[in-house]
């Protein structure tokens, strides 16, 4: 009896840390637990596992000798509290899809990619598995921290990886047929529209900035209102003129999602403020120049309320097309499993963002309810979950005649 895709999927998302939600992060425990289980599905699908240096764990079926190879995958890490389907649901459904035609010959190898770390919620930074596959891993990433001061170096390491051999993944030179990263839609056009699956058509681009901003800590109750130079003040301001600033550019969005306030004391004028600046558009040049007229804004208000402000540039992702050729295949098997064939670009950024600079990129996307994601609620349904399975194992059959 098939095991239903909710309850292998509910089983995987035990492998977290405590609280609501999965929260798994790379290199860590519950990412060895989850490999664990992920080896188990592979397995079963007859695909032969190995691990690579950047920790990406890779389910295999050999084709003929010299073969090209078509890459499945996405990311088995999560963000704190998060759902329990994004990233590892893109996982699991291309290997049950492989499973279902293990005796099926094929004219290519095939693989699936459960990348280790996409999130970029424990480092500040993301991508390490499909950046070493694409031959743009930067090194000196290895040296960034966490929270407790670890470098992905030492955690690496930790987890029983060598990161020193990354470099050797580059597969710039080997024959690939193309990537296709099925993901939850994380928003709500596709149950809006009533469709369980969608065609994306391109993946937004993404830069991070770290703002750091110094005023003068004092007395709550004895520094006068005039005399103030409130660092938490000052960054609400910012944070305003922010959302004010994206609302009223068409393609932009801009997020603070983090911040920090020292001393953090109810009787304390703040004196110091971190927070995170994040900015998505579809297209690369707004984003960088929106980018630049936010800061700038931010350094005005900082100037009026004599306030220090140092800005960090701390991560970019350029926006990439899907590329036409793949997404014509995914269309063709989408139409002849669901008849109809949406498309919408994709707000998120994916794995497939990199994947894009080795090879052909292409994505499927399963309907979210209520557009909840990176949150407990997250949720696909079976029946959408099955439609994108046997989208994928068509695309498969497809793609064999067509190599065949
Ligand atoms: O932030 C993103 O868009 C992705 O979910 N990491
Ligand atoms: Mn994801
Ligand atoms: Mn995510």
């Amino acid at each position: 009896m098939t095991e239903r895709i909710s309850d292998l999927l509910a089983d995987i998302s035990r492998h977290t840390a405590p609280g609501a939600g999965v929260s798994r992060l790379p290199f860590t425990q519950e990412h060895r637990a989850a490999l664990d289980t992920i080896r188990g599905w592979m397995e079963k699908a007859g695909l032969t596992v190995t691990v690579d240096a950047a920790g990406t764990m890779i389910g295999r079926r050999e084709g003929p000798p010299g073969a090209p190879v078509l890459l499945f995958g996405s990311h088995q890490d999560s963000v704190r509290n998060g759902g329990m389907f994004d990233g590892i649901m893109g996982v699991l459904l291309p290997v049950l899809a492989l499973g279902e035609l293990r005796d099926m010959a094929l004219p290519f190898s095939v693989e699936v990619l459960a990348f280790a770390d996409e999130e970029g919620v424990r480092f500040p930074t993301a991508l390490i598995g499909p950046r070493s596959l694409a031959g743009n891993f930067d090194p000196a990433s290895l040296e960034l921290r966490d929270a407790n001061g670890i470098s992905i170096r030492q955690a690496m390491t930790d987890f029983g990886l060598d990161p020193d051999a990354i470099p050797q993944l580059d597969r710039r030179n080997r024959a690939i047929i193309g990537y296709v990263e099925t993901h939850i839609e994380q928003g709500p056009v596709l149950e809006a529209d009533d469709h369980p699956v969608g065609l994306v058509t391109s993946i937004c681009g993404i830069e991070r900035h770290r703002l750091t901003l110094c005023g003068e800590p004092g007395h709550a109750g004895t520094v006068p209102m005039a005399l103030r130079a409130d660092a938490l003040a000052g960054a609400a301001e910012m944070i305003v003129a922010i959302e004010r600033h994206a609302r009223d550019t068409e393609g932009l969005i801009a997020t603070v999602g983090q911040i920090a306030v020292g001393p953090n004391a109810v009787n304390v004028i703040p004196g110091n403020v971190e927070f995170s600046l994040e900015v998505r558009s579809p297209a690369d040049e707004l984003r960088r120049e929106s980018a630049v007229r936010i800061i700038r804004t931010c350094a005005e208000i900082a100037k009026d309320r004599s306030l220090e402000l140092t800005s960090d540039f701390t991560y970019e992702q350029g926006a990439q097309p899907c590329d036409g050729k793949l997404l014509a295949e995914l269309e063709a098997a989408t139409q002849a499993v669901h008849g109809q064939v949406p498309s919408l670009p994709s707000g998120a950024t994916h794995d497939a963002s990199a994947m894009s600079e080795l090879c052909p990129m292409a994505m499927l996307f399963v309907r979210c309810r209520d557009g909840a994601s990176h949150l407990p609620e997250e949720f696909a349904s079976e029946a959408d979950m099955e439609v994108a399975r046997r989208t994928l194992s068509q695309l498969v059959r497809n793609l064999a005649d067509k190599y065949g």
